[in-house]
């Protein structure tokens, strides 16, 4: 007998879709859009504006989702700020508030400033001197600022422990409104790890009720989101068409069809107007992921995941006749799909690259099937065991290769030698990932019947009850962030582009995971998000 997982059913539909439309299209939108940008640019020319000023732009900029339209001005004046403070070491020892976001802003950028700046802060016997608690705004820049650290940063450790007492006492006792919406938003997930669109949007209230606030980037914040919408409706129409052609709605009906969700998985990872081909291509990949996985978590018998395994590591199909008729549907669309895409990369880069792609599908499908082995074998692997597989088996190393090939011009030999052993970046995403997923989904999951995962596999070697488990797991992710910060910093193959879209794949699954199950569940905040970011424009 088959499982059941009972997922909903979509609730967008193909028609709802094709329907969308949005006024900010057009000449009369960019003029204007390039008016605004121009006085913004100018505002970056000022040389008489004090340097914690020029951070504090580029704090907003970034923060409103504007940044990529800087990115050259931003660079320059980082620079000059790193070049000036003595390469980081801040010279305003008094100002907690402006050596923080000068700190954090330097890092975001790639720049070594050591964690020692933050020394002056503390006193003798090495504690951060209390009399910066009363200071919220300073604890605030400081709270964010200790998410940039390392693995054995110990006095950003302190001052990440020290901030969040301070800002949890702070608002028991809610002083000012806007300080205090920024505390709790800021203490529930740090900047350095949320998702950015749904950040700007966010920000963008908050930051039209600040009371000097500038009125040219408010409005340039609000035009650029709606016309970043306009763009992500016609990627979304597009790549709909697309899904509805595989049908696998109407064919697989046991699996989730998650096309929107998907579509904001993939804006989560890259959201930039001009990377719309990139866009849709990873919307396909993790709606085929979804399908596949349920494939092998919920419908398919041991037996089948055994020949579909063995069908997606020849990527052949005349191995397919062995096949039940579901998993011919499924291998096809899978194989056509995804060799249309290495057709686009050949056509347009002049490399083949399937032997990757399918490479990394087998992967996928053989940890899939190990998990499946597991599950009908009764077997709970010690936590390592799990973890050993299970960054593979959440399918970010598949999202990530094929997210190379859609951003990277030239493909180089380095890169895709490192690509092929997957990266310690690929593998500290994939394992946020992973285990945002599982605090998130693996309730229901056990409920249905599926393996144990890390958070089972953790109490069972350990002993933990299931709530110091989640603790646990959160520590982990925790520490997984700053081996990524590490690494992001350290030479690479890669470019920076990529970079940030495997730490926006991280960012993303916390967002999608932060109230449980945002992927298979489509009616509670996922909706919301859908509605805020892709279907009302800012009003
Ligand atoms: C495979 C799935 C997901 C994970 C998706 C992850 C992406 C797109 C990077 C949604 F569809 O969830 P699920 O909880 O079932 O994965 P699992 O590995 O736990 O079966
Ligand atoms: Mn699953
Ligand atoms: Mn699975
Ligand atoms: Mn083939
Ligand atoms: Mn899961």
């Amino acid at each position: 007998v088959r499982r059941s997982a009972n997922y909903q059913p979509p609730i967008w539909h193909y028609d709802y879709i094709q329907s969308l439309t949005s006024e900010y299209v057009g000449k009369s939108c960019t003029r204007r859009l390039d008016k605004l940008k121009g006085e913004v640019r100018m505002m970056f020319d000022d040389k008489e504006v004090d340097p914690l000023e020029q951070l504090e732009l580029i704090d907003i900029l970034q923060r409103l989702g504007l940044s990529y339209h800087f990115e050259d001005e931003i660079r320059s004046t980082l620079e000059g700020v790193y070049m000036n403070t003595n390469h980081g070491i801040c010279k305003k020892e008094k100002n907690l508030y402006a050596t923080a976001l000068e700190f954090r802003l330097l890092r975001q950028h790639g720049y070594s400033v050591p964690q020692d700046i933050f020394n002056s802060f503390k006193n003798e016997i090495g504690n951060f001197k209390e009399l910066h608690r009363e200071d919220t705004k300073g604890m605030l820049c400081l709270y964010e600022a200790s998410f940039l650290l390392i693995e054995g940063e110990s006095i950003l450790e302190e001052a990440r422990d020290f901030t969040t007492r301070q800002l949890k006492e702070y608002i028991k006792q809610n002083k000012d409104r806007n300080l205090y919406v920024m505390v709790s938003h800021a203490l529930e997930l740090p900047l350095h790890w949320r998702m950015l669109r749904l950040e700007a949007r966010w920000f963008i209230d908050v930051y039209r009720s600040i009371e000097d606030m500038n009125s040219t980037l408010l409005e340039l914040a609000e035009l650029d989101f709606n016309i970043v919408q306009a763009a992500h409706q016609e990627d979304l129409k597009q790549v709909s068409r697309s899904w509805r052609s595989i049908g696998f709605g109407e064919k697989l009906s046991f699996a989730r069809d998650r096309l929107m969700e998907s579509f904001l998985w993939a804006v989560g990872i890259i959201f930039q107007p001009q990377f719309g081909y990139c866009r849709r291509m990873l919307v396909k990949v993790i709606a085929l992921i979804t399908t596949i996985d349920d494939v092998y978590d919920v419908y398919g018998t041991l037996e089948e995941l055994e020949l579909f395994t063995d069908v997606v590591e020849r990527w052949d199909t005349s191995a397919m006749d062995r096949l039940p008729y579901y998993m011919k549907i499924c291998f096809l669309a899978l194989h056509n799909s995804i060799n249309e895409m290495a057709f686009d990369t050949l056509k347009e880069q002049g490399f083949h690259n399937i032997q990757y792609l399918k490479k990394a599908w087998a992967g996928l499908c053989k940890s899939y099937l190990l998990e499946a082995k597991w599950y009908y074998s009764g077997y709970t692997p010690c936590f390592q065991e799990y973890v050993d597989n299970a960054w593979v088996s959440i399918s970010a190393p598949v999202v990530l290769v094929h997210a190379y090939f859609l951003v990277t011009n030239p493909i180089t030999k380095e890169a895709l030698d490192c690509l092929e052993e997957y990266p310690n970046i690929i593998r500290w995403s994939s394992m946020i990932v992973r285990l945002a997923d599982d605090l998130g989904t693996s309730k229901d999951e056990l409920e249905r019947g599926d393996v144990p995962k890390s958070i089972q596999c953790y109490m069972n070697e350990t002993g933990a009850t299931e709530e110091d488990a989640r603790e646990y797991i959160r520590s982990l992710i925790s520490n997984t962030w700053k081996k990524i910060n590490e690494e992001r910093a350290a030479d690479s193959p890669f470019s920076q582009p990529f970079i940030e879209i495997v730490m926006n794949l991280g960012r993303m699954a916390q967002c999608m995971y932060q109230y449980g199950d945002g992927h298979g569940v489509v009616d509670r905040e996922t909706k919301k998000r859908i509605l805020l970011l892709f279907i009302h424009p800012v009003p």
